[in-house]
């Protein structure tokens, strides 16, 4: 927050004195201008489902709900997103929820390695930890309105890797709590980054392998930097549109309708393209030139029992609410 001096004082008294004033003569219930921070590159097909969503609100609500989207965390860092919609800097926002799994594990129900690998299994646990999330991120004054899956997640190295031993002291970039356990189990030495800051940490060798779909490979160009992408498909971790709940009861009844009419559609059509997206993003891996595989035997059999450690620890850390949204999705 900033400091008003006097004058600001003074032109805000100002300005409200006009406001109220014309506010007077309008008729209807003056129209909500709101921010979306988003973390990822306009043209990911995130932010472009995110733009069809916004421009959707503006048409339904009449005009009356116009929410400006920020890509490429222009307006906050990704890991600024949550808590800007929390506390009203932003009104509305979209962060991969599973980076804040060390404030409460359940942020992390989307990245248990080996448990929902398909699209379709994706959707499924989103909807058994809906109840949870609901409930999770209201305690914080916010809505979940619709989460979209990224592609399967995937290894990316600049050597060809056989085992887990292959990757011994490797720096790796991790995305949230799970991708740097990756890393520990697989004696890596990981580091926290933004996909917005991963080009240039591939480029000055402050990373030399990560974890993350074909999607975010494509963003970065990683042929650029590194040679090998083993299509582990660990995982589908999941990108949530959140809103914060007084803004939500500031709209009028009928934006408030458009608004989450237009979330529904927006997840439908977000995991729809995601699926559809997702084998020609590899594809494209493979024209920049990397060798495209499929982990093999012992590197299979290394994952897999990193990931039985990681399930553990997840199930042990994320308690009844965590084994609420297994049950639900073992259903
Ligand atoms: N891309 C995001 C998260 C998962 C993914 O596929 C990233 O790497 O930051």
């Amino acid at each position: 927050m900033k400091t008003s001096t006097p004058m600001t004082v003074r032109f805000t008294a100002g300005l409200a004195a006009t406001l109220l004033a014309s506010t007077a003569l309008a008729t209807a219930a003056s129209a909500e201008n709101w921010d979306m921070p988003v973390a990822y590159p306009s043209d990911n097909y995130h932010t472009e489902n995110a733009q069809i969503f916004v421009d959707a609100v503006k048409e339904c609500s009449g005009g009356d709900l116009d929410i400006t989207l920020h890509a490429g965390g222009s307006l906050f860092k990704g890991d600024e997103i949550k808590r800007a919609v929390q506390v009203g800097e932003a009104q509305i926002g979209e962060r991969l929820l599973s980076a804040h799994a060390n404030e409460n594990a359940v942020f992390g129900y989307d990245s248990v390695p080996f448990l929902a690998t398909s699209f379709e299994a994706s959707d499924r646990l989103r909807d058994a930890a809906k109840p949870t999330l609901d409930k999770v991120l209201g305690e914080q004054n916010m809505t979940p309105l619709y989460s979209v899956p990224w592609p399967p997640q995937g290894l990316y190295f600049a050597k060809e890797i056989n085992s887990v031993a292959d990757m011994e002291g490797i720096k790796f970039r991790a995305y949230n709590a799970a991708t740097a356990r990756v890393a520990e189990l697989a004696g890596m030495v990981p580091t926290q980054i933004e996909a917005a800051e991963l080009k240039q940490a591939l480029a000055t060798g402050v990373v030399a392998a990560f974890i993350s779909s074909g999607s975010t490979g494509v963003d970065e160009k990683a042929w650029e930097d590194l040679t090998h992408f083993y299509d582990a498909k660990a995982w589908l971790p999941r990108n949530t549109v959140f809103v914060n709940n007084d803004a939500l009861a500031s709209l009028s009844d009928a934006s408030r309708t458009c608004l989450m009419d237009e979330a529904v559609k927006a997840g439908e059509r977000g995991s729809a393209t995601a699926a559809k997206l997702s084998d020609g993003f590899v594809q494209q891996l493979a024209d920049g030139g990397m060798t495209i595989a499929e982990p093999g035997d012992t590197l299979a059999a290394d994952l897999e029992k990193i990931g039985a450690t990681m399930t553990d620890e997840w199930l042990a850390s994320a308690g009844d609410d965590g084994k609420a949204i297994v049950d639900a999705y073992k259903r």
